[in-house]
């Protein structure tokens, strides 16, 4: 029996692969500002349409990273419904968190609920375009001005999304992107600050590479977040494979629209906005019904998840002791559906004819 996961990473054609890491063994240069990381920093400039991307190891690096950029201190208001280290990472760096309640259509931060939350001790806002689905970012940019907040916007699940016909990644102070292997596009572990201030930009290069200048010196606090360069090889091979695998997703989604659509409910998408289909996010009638949905998904290798349960205000040991009714019925109630390269319509097919049949 094939065995399906919610998602597979994609793996660049191989030749192409072995001719970029090919560069690494004649060169012996393995990290620290190698070609390769600066390559895949002015291909993705040029692809995603944005300037300062800084690449380093990991996306959560990537969130720590802004946060000490921007001088951060005291509390951020952020969003309960998101993968775990948008929250944990502020927590790591001795920022306390303010959840802020969730929108029921676009399951994003409510701009509406924010100021709520502003206080005294309030340094930043920090929204998720959460699957790829952008936030109200004007209402929400409108509300960091109003209260002289700094804005960071947590956007790994966002690459090549377009507001308005340009990078949603232009938005706040910085935003960040994560290339986990179980990301649209990776670097099987890496991510990405995109910084609107070039003096800042400048010293984020300085900070991921423990503080040193280009001269040797040290100019700032800094720490070791740098991507290597087999992680760029990585990336270099499957960008120029990018838009073929969101075909091949874009198709895989409609169909379970089709497939779907009487059944389900789905999150409203913003409708300024382009998809990438990075996420195949499915809404339950309850949570007895979506569990029953996987353990009948189960029982023939499929393996769904539930991306994002908890919802983290719930977790004791952020100690934030807030109710948000909102986040945590979505949270119940949702499902994330198998899709990547490696599932077709016959797959999907299955997948929704196990739905309607359990349901
Ligand atoms: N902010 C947000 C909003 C995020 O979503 C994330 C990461 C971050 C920040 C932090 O970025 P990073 O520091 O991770 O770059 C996965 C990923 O580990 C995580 O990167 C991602 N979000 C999150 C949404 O999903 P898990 O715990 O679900 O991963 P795992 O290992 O269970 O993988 C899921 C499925 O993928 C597996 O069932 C099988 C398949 N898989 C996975 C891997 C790693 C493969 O087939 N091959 C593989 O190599 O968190």
């Amino acid at each position: 029996m094939k065995t399906i996961y919610v998602t597979a990473p994609s793996l660049p054609d191989r030749a192409k692969y072995e001719a970029y890491v090919d560069r690494i063994f004649n060169s012996g240069w393995l990290t620290n500002n190698g070609q390769l990381v600066n390559e895949l920093e002015k291909r993705l400039e040029g692809y995603l349409g944005v300037k300062n991307i800084v690449l380093v190891a990991n996306g959560t690096l990537a969130l720590q990273i802004a946060y000490k950029l921007l001088e951060l201190d005291g509390e951020v208001i952020t969003t309960p419904f998101t993968f775990i280290a948008t929250s944990s990472s502020l927590v790591w760096e001795g920022l306390n968190i303010v959840y802020s309640e969730i929108n029921q259509q676009s399951f994003n931060l409510d701009p509406a609920r924010i100021e709520g939350n502003i206080s005294k001790n309030t340094s930043a806002i920090m929204p998720v375009h959460v699957f790829g689905n952008p936030c109200n970012v004007e209402a929400i940019q409108d509300i960091a001005d109003k209260h002289g907040l700094k804005l960071i916007y947590d956007a790994s699940h966002s690459f090549g999304v377009t507001y308005k016909g340009r990078s949603v990644l232009e938005w706040g102070d910085i935003s960040t992107l994560s290339f986990h292997a179980t990301k649209l596009f990776h670097t099987a572990e890496g991510g990405a600050l995109i910084i609107k201030d070039n003096a800042l930009a400048l010293k984020a290069r300085r900070m991921i590479n423990f503080g040193f200048n280009p001269l040797g010196g040290v100019d700032c606090l800094g720490i070791n977040a740098k991507m290597n360069e087999f992680q760029a090889a990585m990336g270099l091979a499957l960008l120029e494979e990018h838009d073929k695998n969101v075909q091949i997703r874009e198709q895989l989604s409609k169909f379970y629209d089709e497939r779907l659509t009487d059944t389900l409910h789905r999150p409203i998408w913003n409708s300024h906005a382009s998809r990438n289909y990075g996420y195949y996010p499915a809404l339950f009638p309850s949570e007895e019904a979506a569990l029953r949905i996987v353990r009948a998904l189960e029982t023939e290798n499929i393996f769904p998840r539930r991306y994002f349960y908890p919802s983290l205000e719930t977790l004791d040991y952020f100690h934030t002791g807030q109710n948000m009714p909102v986040s945590r019925d979505i949270a119940e109630r949702i499902l994330c559906l198998p899709i990547h390269t490696g599932v077709n319509i016959d797959d999907i097919d299955n997948i929704a004819r196990i739905i309607e049949k359990t349901l």
